[in-house]
């Protein structure tokens, strides 16, 4: 059966449903606003193929950084700005946290030698960041016992073989889908809510929710872990879609997702009883329209007075290009592994602050910052409690489905379960 792309179709005057999850190496050099599996930034150095706008940016950054190095060296300052930079060629600011593997590095070459979590911790106690914005992807859900896609040796990507798809992205390709679903019923059965639990990166930003400073949370993940935590829906934008609804992915009728949840999960594939194709959690893939919710972006974008990366590589568009769209003067902290996006470039964009490492370590060292840290603790063990039960019965394969080191509802310190989690 032929299968309905929309990619194809829609032009540069597309309206704003119309932008889709999808991979952009298959259409170059194509004007619309697309998702692609290669972020725009993607592997963008300071010299080579950037945008003039963005060359414009990164030199006024440089100037700024050697005016303030001018400066502090007319002071006299500049030999311990000098030794600071030294673990950097960029001018950046790098400091290790003292007994953490994490390493921060802050945009400027000022002299107080204040790591990245501090002065965002700073301000956020000072009251001046009011609205955060968090953006987010898989890297949150893997101490929840999740492989995330491009970790070496744990990725997604990486453990493939047993569903036998031809290239990685197949997985959410909807061609591909139409021919053989049952490799993404197979990765289905292991991102269906109920098989893991949230962990204290969940918390914290149901946290931020709690102490009114969230403005939404952008989600590129299918887990569900957000909303089980009790990050309210009106805060979350589920940008990739999700399981909790189903319907035919050729004429779109709808399903009982439950249905659907109980064949997938018995290995059976659910029909539409309309037209006999092939039924499919709304989960979005390449080619498809993200959720009207996600458009949400162009209010909060503006409105944000911190944006919060975490956990993502920013290789998807639409979502990557998300970061960009915060004013110039907000504080943007990337949370993650590894540099990603516009954290790559060098020097960073003034007010870009770099935490590297692990999350859980980072997130709870930003806890421990704001002083929210027992207070998240207390949260998880009474929300843990309440919906563990609940978690447990509605497991269709509730035996060892869920990550053991993450099923014990009586751990009293859930950031230790899921750092040895992590980190194992
Ligand atoms: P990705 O491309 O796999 O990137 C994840 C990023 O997180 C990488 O940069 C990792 O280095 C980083 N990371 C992973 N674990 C940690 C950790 N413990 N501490 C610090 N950093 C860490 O995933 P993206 O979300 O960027 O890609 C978007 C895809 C992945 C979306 O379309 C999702 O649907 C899809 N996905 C979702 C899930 C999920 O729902 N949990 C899991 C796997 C993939």
């Amino acid at each position: 059966m032929q299968t309905f792309t929309i990619y194809f179709s829609a032009g540069a005057g597309m309206s704003k449903a119309r932008l889709s999850r999808e991979r952009r190496s298959t259409q170059p050099g194509f004007a619309r606003v697309t998702r692609s599996s290669i972020s725009s930034q993607d592997s963008v150095t300071p010299q080579q193929g950037r945008p003039a706008d963005s060359v414009l940016l990164s030199d006024l950054s440089l100037m700024r950084v050697s005016e303030q190095q001018a400066s502090l060296a007319r002071k006299g300052k500049l030999s311990k700005v000098g030794s600071d930079n030294s673990e950097s060629s960029s001018g950046n600011t790098k400091h290790g946290l003292s007994g953490s593997s994490s390493s921060s590095v802050r945009a400027s070459g000022r002299s107080a030698p204040r790591g990245a979590l501090e002065t965002v911790g700073r301000l956020m106690k000072l009251g001046r960041l009011r609205n955060v914005v968090v953006v987010a992807g898989a890297g949150i859900s893997t101490a929840s016992g999740i492989p995330d896609f491009r970790t070496p040796g744990t990725g997604l990507y990486a453990n493939l073989e047993k569903y036998n798809v031809p290239y990685p992205e197949a997985v959410f390709n909807i061609d591909y889908f139409s021919d053989d679903p049952r490799p993404f019923f197979s990765l289905a059965k292991e991102l269906y809510p109920g098989r893991h639990r949230p962990n204290y990166i969940h918390y914290f930003i149901r946290m931020l929710h709690q102490k009114g400073l969230l403005l939404r949370m952008y989600t590129q993940n299918i887990d569900g872990l957000e909303k089980m935590c009790g990050i309210p829906d009106d805060k979350l934008v589920e940008a990739h879609g999700s399981f909790a609804t189903a319907s035919c992915y050729l004429c779109y009728t709808p399903f009982p997702s439950e249905e659907a949840k109980e064949a997938i999960m018995s290995d059976n594939i659910p029909t539409c009883s309309f037209c006999s194709a092939t039924v499919k959690p709304s989960v979005v893939f390449f080619g498809e329209d993200l959720p009207e919710t996600y458009f949400q972006h162009a209010q909060d974008f503006p409105k944000a007075d911190l944006l919060i990366i975490m956990g993502t590589s920013l290789q998807i568009e639409p979502f990557a290009s998300l970061v960009n769209t915060v004013k110039s003067t907000v504080p943007r902290l990337l949370l993650n592994r590894h540099a990603v996006g516009p954290f790559e470039r060098k020097p960073l964009r003034r007010r870009d602050y770099l935490e590297l490492g692990d999350l859980v370590h980072s997130v709870r060292k930003l806890a421990e910052i704001l002083g929210w840290h027992t207070e998240i603790q207390d949260l998880m063990n009474s929300h843990e409690n309440r919906t563990l039960p609940m978690l447990i019965s509605s497991s269709p394969t509730s035996s060892g489905a869920m990550d053991p080191s993450c099923s014990s509802g009586e751990e009293s310190d859930f950031s230790e379960v899921d750092s040895r989690s992590t980190e194992s």
